[in-house]
């Protein structure tokens, strides 16, 4: 029994200090060499925003294993802790031993190969007990579930991707050692990376929810153009960001709008964020035709812009140009031609005199 006690105190202290190998406990063994183990992080397939996850972890094993200790690491865009981490030991886990895990969650615990502002971490660690002269040991060639504990998916987790829950391979803390017949407990087996096989099975449940996507309004011809991230074929003026409402339609799961408008209003150059919680997903910026300043107006402030841009005397910015070319020298009814010149011209100062408009939906049509 005094050997055993020993033996215990040792396996504690490897397990609470792991690359610290402990000398003077009797004779020690040889490994086989074909000693593995396989370590499976398993989930449901499928979660929602603020669901709880129950992860779980399996070992399968040919060896006498009397203590691990490893990183749970999840990906913290996707996962959070819970109020409740919940964490449980299961099987042999549970009988024969006892369970503790770090979740303070500091990055000291991810291999300095990961970048820790993007990885979430429990530390689990679990040390065998000792019953009636035998040290209890994990050894399933079959494999068996021994701990869960719980994640959230947080509520602004994007819609479509994987939360990958994983033990990473570079962590080296929980194969130092092993028992060869847990009644024989004056044999150590010293195992290393390159007389165990490790191999490690991540899970990636995929979050579910509407995909976010900014839409036209059914009803509405408004444009969103990808390629440019502009949003156009709105209207003039417009007078309050209630009146995107009217032409836009934002899907995907807990996806809201934010607008910034520029210095003077909701016009050219404002911007129409689709955020989730703080962060901004995408961005597109207003253009109203006609209008260069920003107002939503396409009146004499926009002529004089426009007449500096013709006679050179300063540089339109893309959206300005794409604002106020409204007029193509081909004569399309459906595309400027890129440039601001003379025929555009003609055509804002018609429109600043009120004596045309211009159609949002069709600015090219004279
Ligand atoms: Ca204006
Ligand atoms: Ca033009």
């Amino acid at each position: 029994m005094l050997i055993v006690k020993k033996l215990l105190s040792v396996v504690m202290a490897i397990a609470l200090v792991l690359t610290v190998v402990t000398v003077g406990v009797s004779a020690a063994g040889t490994a086989s060499g074909d000693e593995y183990m396989t370590i499976t992080v398993s989930t449901n397939e499928n979660y929602m925003p603020d669901d709880i996850v129950t992860v779980t972890v399996n070992i399968k094993n040919n060896y006498n294993c009397t203590a691990f200790r490893f990183p749970v690491m999840f990906d913290s865009s996707v996962y959070e802790f819970p109020a409740v981490i919940g964490l449980t030991a299961l099987g042999n886990c549970k009988a024969k031993g006892t369970i503790g895990a770090n979740t303070s969650n500091d990055g000291s615990f991810i291999p300095t190969t990961y970048n820790a502002s993007a990885w979430g971490c429990i530390l689990v660690q679990w040390t065998a007990n000792v019953a009636n002269n035998e040290v209890g040991a994990l050894n399933d060639e079959g494999g068996q579930a021994v701990f869960s504990f719980n994640l959230k998916v947080k509520s602004d987790a994007l819609a479509g991707t994987a939360g990958t829950i994983f033990v990473p391979e570079e962590y080296d803390g929980f194969y130092y050692q092993a028992i060869g017949d847990v009644t024989d407990a004056t044999t150590f087996y010293y195992l290393n990376s390159e007389t165990l096989t490790r191999t490690f099975v991540p899970a990636n449940p995929i979050i579910l929810g509407d995909p976010i996507e900014l839409v036209a309004r059914e009803g509405s011809t408004t444009v969103i153009d990808e390629t440019n991230k502009y949003v156009y074929a709105l209207e003039s003026p417009m007078s309050s960001t209630q009146v995107f409402n009217n032409y836009l339609e934002l899907k995907g799961t807990n996806a809201t709008l934010q607008y910034e408008g520029t210095l003077y209003g909701y016009g050219t150059g404002a911007k129409i964020n689709v955020m989730l919680g703080t962060n901004k997903v995408t961005s597109y910026e207003v253009v109203i035709f006609g209008d260069s300043n920003g107002d939503s107006y396409a009146d004499a402030y926009d002529l004089v812009d426009a007449i500096n841009f013709v006679n050179l005397l300063s540089i339109p910015s893309d959206i300005q140009t794409f604002a106020l070319d409204i007029i193509s020298a081909s004569g399309s009814a459906t595309s400027g031609d890129g440039v601001v010149d003379a025929y555009d011209l003609v055509k804002l100062v018609s429109v600043a005199n009120l004596m045309s408009s211009l159609d949002q939906a069709n600015p090219y049509q004279s």
